[in-house]
Order: C-alpha cells, then sequence, then structure tokens
C-alpha cells in the first residue's frame, strides 16, 4: 500500500498540527504507513509546544499532488483548505465542527463529532484500542485539549475532553500551570503579529448566499490590545471584507484570562446580525459579552440566522 497523507486545514493550528501527529502514530502503530504533512504555517501554539519539549516539526508540504489518498484531522471543509487538497482523495475525516462540509467529500470516512478538540477524537482511539502512546503525542494532544476547550472553561467542553487529558497527562507530565505558558505564548502580538494572526486564523462561510468572514483572536490582554490598536484591526477587517468580497466580516476576541469576548466589526450589517444573534450591544466597532464563546460555537447561530 502506498502512503496515505495526513493533514489538516492551512495554517493549522495546535489541534490541527497534535491531531495529525498522533494519529499518524497510530496508523504507524497498528500497521498502516503514513506521511504527515502540513500545508502552511502553523499557529503560534503548535511552535511553542513543538519548541519547548523539542518535537520534532512535521514536515511542510506544498498539496497533496504527491498522495493518492489523504485523511484530514480537524478539518472538514473546503475553504479551510484552500484548493490543495482534491475533495475525491480524501478517505478519512476526523473533525469536532457541528457545521462542516463532510458531504463534499464523496470518498471519505467521516467521523464528526461535537467534543472540545479533535485531539480529544485521536486521544480516544490509542484508549479504546490499548495502544501506547508516546510522550510527544501525548504532550501535543493534552496541550491541544487545554487550548481547544479555553483550558477546560470554553462552552464546548466535554467529559471526554476531560477524561482524555487526565489518560494523556499521566505519560505527558505537563506542569499544573502549563495553560498558562500556553496562553502567554499566543498573547505576543507586537507589531505585524497582529495583522498575521488576524489573517493567519481567517475562517469564511456561505450561509443562503451571503459570505460570512470571522477572525479569532485567542489571547490574555485583550481590553488592552483593543484599546490600543483597534484602528489597525479595523483596517485588516476592512481589508479582507473587500478583497474577499464579503458580505459580512468581524473578529470573535477571546479574552482567556478574564473569561469574556469582544466582537469588533466595521459592518453596521455584521453588528447588527450579532446583535441578534448573540445578545449584545455595539459601541462603536466593540461589543463585550461575558462568557467565553468560540467561533465554532457562533457559526451555527448565524448560519441559523441568515438561513431563517
Ligand atoms: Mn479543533
Amino acid at each position: 500500500m502506498k502512503p496515505i497523507l495526513i493533514t489538516c486545514y492551512v495554517n493549522p493550528d495546535l489541534d490541527g498540527v497534535a491531531g495529525a501527529f498522533a494519529y499518524g502514530e497510530f496508523l504507524q502503530k497498528t500497521g498502516r504507513e503514513s506521511v504527515i504533512g502540513i500545508i502552511g504555517e502553523p499557529h503560534d501554539e503548535a511552535k511553542y509546544i513543538l519548541d519547548r519539549y523539542n518535537i520534532l516539526y512535521p514536515q511542510t508540504i506544498i498539496n497533496a499532488d504527491n498522495f493518492e489518498e489523504v485523511i484530514l484531522v480537524d478539518a472538514s471543509d473546503l475553504n479551510g483548505l484552500e484548493g490543495n487538497i482534491a475533495p475525491e482523495k480524501v478517505v478519512e475525516i476526523i473533525d469536532h465542527r457541528k457545521i462542516n462540509e463532510a458531504d463534499k467529500f464523496p470518498n471519505a470516512k467521516v467521523q464528526i463529532e461535537l467534543v472540545g478538540s479533535a485531539a480529544t477524537l485521536i486521544a480516544e482511539k490509542f484508549i479504546e484500542n490499548n495502544i501506547n502512546i508516546s510522550k510527544e503525542s501525548a504532550i501535543l494532544l493534552c496541550g491541544a485539549i487545554i487550548s481547544n476547550t479555553l483550558n477546560f472553561k470554553g462552552g464546548v467542553t466535554t467529559d471526554r475532553d476531560r477524561k482524555a487529558v487526565e489518560y494523556l497527562n499521566k505519560i505527558a507530565l505537563l506542569p499544573d500551570d502549563f495553560w498558562k505558558d500556553l496562553f502567554m505564548a499566543k498573547s505576543d502580538l507586537s507589531g505585524s503579529k497582529l495583522g498575521e494572526r488576524i489573517e493567519g486564523d481567517f475562517a469564511w462561510f456561505t450561509f443562503a448566499d451571503k459570505k460570512v468572514g470571522i477572525a479569532q483572536i485567542e489571547i490574555v490582554g485583550a481590553e488592552k490590545l483593543i484599546k490600543e490598536r483597534i484602528e489597525e484591526i479595523i483596517n485588516v477587517l476592512e481589508k479582507i471584507k473587500q478583497d474577499m468580497g464579503l458580505d459580512y466580516i468581524f473578529q470573535n476576541t477571546i479574552e482567556l484570562e478574564l473569561e469574556c469576548n469582544y466582537f469588533i466589526s466595521p459592518d453596521l450589517k455584521t453588528q447588527k446580525l450579532l446583535e441578534k444573534v448573540l445578545n449584545i450591544k455595539f459601541n462603536k466597532a466593540v461589543a463585550k459579552r461575558p462568557n467565553l464563546i468560540m467561533r465554532k460555537q457562533i457559526v451555527p447561530l448565524i448560519k441559523e440566522e441568515l438561513e431563517k
């Protein structure tokens, strides 16, 4: 059998990198050769954990042209692949998004379950099949679950995520305050990093013929960032809106320490939409909302409203 490519969406976050890395190990230990390949640039928090624990970076690839079969971890929509992978090549999808396009991959065996992190689904494969996991994979998966669930405070968190971390951390042995280090590692948005992060973690969707673009930034110190750099954020959002021909655009700014969100949109129509679906109130271009809500929770609400 030819090796199969395991990858995630382009410019993957820690969940994608960790999931691909560990699923490669799982397949290898269960007798299937695979190649882990990342397209684009991993997020800062993925680099942080790879660097801190001296884990070899997965190789970077340009596209899936050299592979006949592809497995997607933490990805299940075409936009996120940016045309680099032919949908027919995808034979397996492991993801945790309620709004997905799994039906656009005609040959894929699909596992989509609404847990906090794709990493949880990968960890469960080791647990269920009684396969020993390496320390590297355990560290990555553990970190990914902590990150994706916002240290178990995000509304996406399930008991399965907690159980997976309990199992993984017996091997990973991450310190108690690891979550703080991880969150701080992605909170440095000095200089050009701000614009890069907005573009690097941008996702867009089409509902009822309307294109909706959503940036997401997770940070400790959101209020200060917004106070000092709101104009830059707005400029980047306006440029993306124009370049991509979007109907709606906003940034979901997640404040990790104080546990609240700041929504930013320069666009009145978007502000109205968000005020309706999230029960918030904009003051100029910014609206604050208590508790933590993530993009993958907001997308279904917008879909419902636009498709009414
Ligand atoms: Mn994920």
